[in-house]
């Protein structure tokens, strides 16, 4: 039995998401309940233009957004892609694990099905966020490239705080007293993305992965490079076979870089947590590393919320 539930979360505001799984950890003791309420603070933080309500839209300026969710105890998943119009896409996630007998639903079937089971349609764009669409329109750079233009844009501008910069998909990742695990992955994906283009996030494997014998794990960054290497599921892998949660997001990251050479300059990041409370995280050093997309991580244990400076991986390993 650990001594206490512990929550892991990605990026800086991943402190938020921890909070909330904390609180709702009291409330019940459920780990799926707190990854969900950790995910939902965020998706609902309009401070945050990469997840949920005010997050930044496709090239055509309709916000699409991925997400997932994993129960570990009973090796259960959910998952909504390419959904629009509605707030708290985890729940309909979770909705989706326990109310049908499938993983995923894509598009406006999974709103249609959101609306069925009492979601409401709602405008996810944000004074903020049509400013920067517009903004765009008039500049037109790639979807990849204007992801983190738009965060060294927001830096430079704010003075170089990044308490103002938003940082891509959280990630959710969380281990009861039990040793039972569960994980939540939710995005607005690659800003000016192609209408239809999907990310790792939703994706069993790829965005996050969860055995209750093992582990969680979850994933931050370029998902079209991640999604190529199964990066979640290869931590657990990692770890099953006896490597240390921090050993296994390393090598998963190593792997990454080995397997994808003239894309280190992508971001790519993964947390990870173990059965036993044991935490690791790794990223790409030349797609995380600057001043302005400092990777981080937040933590909570015994109710105290702990922001962590990641660890990088060099691109020559
Ligand atoms: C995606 N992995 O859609 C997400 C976005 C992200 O850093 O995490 N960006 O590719």
């Amino acid at each position: 039995m650990l001594d206490s539930p512990v929550v892991i979360a990605t990026w800086k505001f991943g402190t938020g998401a921890c909070q909330a799984a904390w609180e709702s950890f009291e409330k019940d003791g459920s780990v799926l309940d707190a990854v969900e309420a950790g995910a939902n603070q965020v998706e609902e933080n309009e401070e945050v233009n990469s997840v949920g309500y005010g997050g930044l839209p496709n090239r055509e300026g309709v916000v699409e957004l991925d997400a997932a969710i994993m129960n570990g105890v009973d090796h259960s998943a959910g998952a909504v892609c390419a959904i629009t119009s509605i707030r708290k896409p985890i729940s309909v996630a979770r909705m989706v694990m326990e109310k049908t007998s499938h993983v995923m639903l894509a598009g406006g079937n999974a709103r249609r099905f959101a609306l069925q089971n009492g979601f409401q349609n709602s405008d996810l764009t944000t004074p903020a966020s049509r400013e920067k669409f517009n903004q765009w329109k008039l500049e037109q750079t790639a979807p990849d490239v204007a992801h983190f233009d738009d965060r060294e844009k927001a830096w430079n501008e704010d003075g170089g705080s990044l308490d103002q910069v938003s940082h891509d998909t959280v990630g959710v990742c969380g281990v009861d007293i039990n040793g039972n695990l569960a994980a939540a992955c939710t995005t607005s994906g690659l800003a000016w993305k192609t209408p239809g283009r999907v990310g790792d996030s939703p994706i069993i494997g790829s965005g996050l992965y969860v055995d209750n014998n093992v582990g969680a794990a979850a994933a931050t960054g370029n998902g079209d490079e991640m999604m190529k290497v199964c990066l979640s599921y290869r931590v657990i892998f990692l770890m099953d076979q006896g490597a240390s949660p921090q050993e296994a997001c390393e090598e998963a990251i190593k792997y990454l870089l080995r397997k994808r050479p003239d894309h280190q300059q992508h971001g790519a990041a993964c947390i990870a947590i173990s059965k036993t409370g044991e935490i690791g995280n790794a990223a790409t050093q030349e797609g995380f590393s600057h001043p302005n997309r400092l990777w981080e991580f937040a933590l909570v244990r015994s109710g105290h919320v702990i922001l962590h400076e990641g660890v990088y991986v060099p691109a020559q390993v």
